[in-house]
């Protein structure tokens, strides 16, 4: 049975992979998970039709057969425990493993989002100026301790692992705006992540998303 997972249908990203249908398609590749795609518009995901597959109203979601799921994370570590690929074997490797995937969206994400959301949403505030500063802080606290992390190694813990998918996806939310630049190791990190041919072939497709809605007008 081929899972079906949502996306939008028009990413307000323009087509950068920066949405979080991006991880999903990412895993799948890496697993060699065939899948399809429901296109959704801004409106749709606030239907009942949406809405019961995720009470938020926001994308990705996962179906497989009678399973539904909503959540980025909880769709790859789904993704990660039924294929073979993403998590260690040894149960203290694949632990912690698991505790870097949750390191990715509990801790490293959240002030990440909250720059980016800083830089679209509040830039008119008469306190941005003000703000900024102490948002950017945060983001740069969790890059030097990452940094300290990470070292010289090519991963967060021996192999490639549903830890650097993770992780990878939420740093590259930082892209545009050039912060990885003054963290080398980091930017290297990235690199590497978006050199993985299930990587190419994930942002290839939500790529040709965009693509086809840039050409229908
Ligand atoms: N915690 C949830 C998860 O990990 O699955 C968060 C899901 C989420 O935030 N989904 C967003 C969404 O559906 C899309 S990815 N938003 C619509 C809504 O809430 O109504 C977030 C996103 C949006 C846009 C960009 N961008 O333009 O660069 C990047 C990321």
């Amino acid at each position: 049975m081929t899972p079906i997972i949502t996306a939008f249908e028009h990413s307000p990203d323009r087509g950068k992979g920066l949405a979080r249908d991006m991880r999903v398609r990412w895993a799948l590749e890496e697993v060699g998970q065939p899948y399809d795609v429901r296109l959704l518009s801004f409106q749709a995901m606030k239907e009942p039709d949406h809405l019961a597959r995720n009470p938020f109203g926001q994308i990705p979601t996962y179906e497989e057969g009678e399973l539904v799921l909503f959540e980025s994370g909880a769709i790859v570590f789904h993704l990660a425990e039924r294929h073979a690929g993403l998590l260690p074997r040894p149960a203290h490797a694949r632990a912690r493993a698991i505790a870097w995937l949750f390191a990715a969206l509990n801790t490293v994400e959240p002030p990440i989002m909250e720059l980016s959301l800083a830089r679209i949403l509040e830039r008119d505030a008469p306190w941005y100026e003000q703000r900024l500063p102490v948002v950017v802080a945060r983001v740069q606290k969790r890059l030097d301790e990452l940094c300290a992390s990470l070292g010289d190694a090519d991963w967060l813990d021996g192999a490639f692992s549903v830890a650097d998918l993770m992780m990878v996806s939420v740093l590259l939310r930082l892209k545009p705006s050039g912060m990885l630049e003054s963290y080398p190791s980091l930017a290297a990190y990235v690199a590497r992540g978006e050199a993985r041919p299930a990587y190419q072939r994930a942002f290839a497709a939500q790529w040709a998303v965009f693509q086809a809605g840039a050409n229908a007008g």
